[in-house]
């Protein structure tokens, strides 16, 4: 297993709105495996492969502090949606910055598991949150987005900053 690069705001690339998968291969069950992996070593609750440079339409969570509710959600589609909440959410692709955003409290979604077997649940709480934020990175959507432009210029210059004091860190060793 390998742990993989996480791409971070401005990074463009975040932007590229994923494509639907329709083969249920070794590589993909690898490129799952490795998604987790790079998620439980983050550590962070959700992952989408856009965020590791891969544009398919695939997303890990595990909102579990034990590591034990492993959900994989495969060209994942919100079938019905209901009551609004705040959510103080974080992204892994936007390091050190967490904002209030609206979400749906409540959503039916229907996906494909890592074996192709369709599946439709309804999820609430964190589980419900978590899945939204990932389905819009999968269409190259960010939670900053819902922020003010002033808001995400402070960003722009906050992560610009960790830039520089890593670069700077790691050639002072
Ligand atoms: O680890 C994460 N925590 C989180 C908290 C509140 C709302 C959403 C999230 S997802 C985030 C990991 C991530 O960036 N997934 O794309
Ligand atoms: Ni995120």
């Amino acid at each position: 297993m390998t742990i993989l690069k996480i791409l971070e705001f401005p990074d463009p690339k975040l932007r590229i709105t994923a494509s639907p998968i329709d083969t249920f291969n070794d590589e993909l069950q690898e490129t799952i495996d490795d998604m987790f992996e790079t998620m439980y070593a983050a550590p962070g609750i959700g992952l989408a492969a856009t965020q590791v440079d891969i544009h398919k339409r695939l997303l890990v969570t595990d909102i579990s502090a034990e590591k034990n509710q492993p959900y994989v959600m495969i060209n994942p589609e919100v079938t019905k949606n209901e009551g609004n909440i705040n959510s103080n959410e974080g992204c892994l692709s936007i390091p050190g910055y967490q904002d209030d955003v609206a979400r749906y409290e409540t959503i039916s979604i229907k996906y494909l598991d890592r074996h192709g077997v369709s599946h439709e649940e309804e999820l609430n709480g964190l589980l419900a949150i978590c899945v939204q934020h990932e389905i819009d990175h999968l269409n190259g959507k960010l939670f900053i987005d819902y922020l003010s432009e002033a808001k995400r210029q402070k960003i722009r210059k906050l992560i610009q900053k960790q830039e520089k004091y890593s670069t700077n860190t790691e050639s002072a060793g």
